[in-house]
């Protein structure tokens, strides 16, 4: 019986790691570090101004002392704010506090914000007031629906990676070129909204806070995606026919503290070009380009396999120990 409860034991302790290498990923937060010159903060002191400033600003956006309005509530307006400084951390989290709200009734109102990590800053074009063929990261909430098919409520939360082969299609929402997405219910909250992305070894994950509960919820994460360090970060914003106010409150960007293999660390990040490994079924993606191999989240199958596994060594262990046991009571038998 030795044998079985060993295999229990094992069996038990991998499950408790596996799970808490998916639950501890998200939620560890002891690692971050604000990194200023990245950050955009109330109130927002010598924004656009000083010759200093940390971000530059454009179009219709206009700062305040509680926030960064990029659009107002009316039509055809384009506008965008750009940080200054390239970002050159390897793996990194931006938390952006924002609200979109606006006097149009339901689906009559767009068209949303863009976050940003891209090569170019201060590059107006028709992607919520940006270029549509970039180099790097974009992450869309996209508050208006485009595209008539009806599979998906808005506003509709979606990231984008692009090497500037790519143009991103406004009329369709941009589907054909999405990495993943959510819905979100983020217009009009009487309470504040947060978006986070972090970028970390090769891993993308978008998590939101709108529900006032003050806790994360996941709405991407792919593995596969190769990001340079050297981009800025920047959020535009775009009203078309119809409108709202784009607001940001905050962006505050995170170091996040992760090592590195000397190999890694030698190489030139800023050459790296940005790119996802696999499209398709991407939360199975386990590789890794930096070459890491990373524990991936529990998958319903692998959680049943799993207690299956543990299900039939317990039963086997069973019917050998009843087995062993008859035959010894026998023996005992023999013995009277
Ligand atoms: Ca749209």
């Amino acid at each position: 019986m030795g044998n079985c409860g060993a295999f229990v034991r094992t069996a038990a302790v991998f499950l408790w790691l596996e799970v808490c290498l998916v639950g501890c990923d998200i939620t560890d937060g002891n690692t971050e570090h604000l990194k200023r010159e990245h950050s955009l903060m109330k109130p927002y002191q010598g924004v656009g101004s000083s010759p200093s400033s940390q971000w530059d600003f454009w179009g219709s956006t206009l700062v305040t002392s509680s926030y960064v309005r990029l659009t107002p509530d009316e039509r055809s307006k384009q506008g965008s704010i750009w940080n200054t400084v390239p970002c050159h951390l390897k793996d990194w989290e931006m938390h952006v506090q924002f609200k979109v709200h606006g006097s149009g009734k339901k689906n009559l109102h767009g068209d949303g914000i863009a976050i940003w990590y891209t090569k170019d800053r201060l590059h107006p074009g028709p992607v919520f007031s940006n270029n549509a063929i970039f180099h790097g990261l974009a992450v869309f909430i996209d508050t208006y629906s485009n595209d008539d098919a009806t599979d998906r409520s808005f506003p509709y939360i979606s990231a984008m990676v692009n090497n500037g082969s790519v143009s991103y299609d406004h009329g369709k929402d941009g589907r054909s070129s999405e990495l993943g997405g959510c819905s979100a219910e983020i217009r009009n909250r009487e309470h504040d909204t947060y978006l986070a992305i972090r970028y970390s070894k090769g891993r993308l994950t978008v998590m939101v806070d709108v529900d006032d509960k003050n806790e994360w919820k996941e709405c991407i994460d792919i593995g596969g995606v190769r990001l340079p360090t050297g981009y800025f970060f920047g959020a535009s914003a775009a009203t078309g026919d119809l409108s709202d106010n784009h607001d940001i409150i905050s962006m505050k960007l995170y170091q996040l503290m992760v090592e590195h293999t000397p190999e890694e660390e030698n190489l030139d990040w800023t050459k790296i070009e940005p790119s996802v490994s696999l499209l398709k079924s991407p939360k199975d993606n386990i590789d890794d380009p930096t070459g890491n191999f990373r524990g991936t989240p529990l998958t319903g199958w692998k959680v049943f396999l799993l207690l299956l596994c543990a299900l039939l060594g317990i039963v086997v262990c069973a019917v050998v120990g009843a087995v062993v046991f008859q035959k010894r009571q026998e023996r005992n038998k023999r013995f009277y």
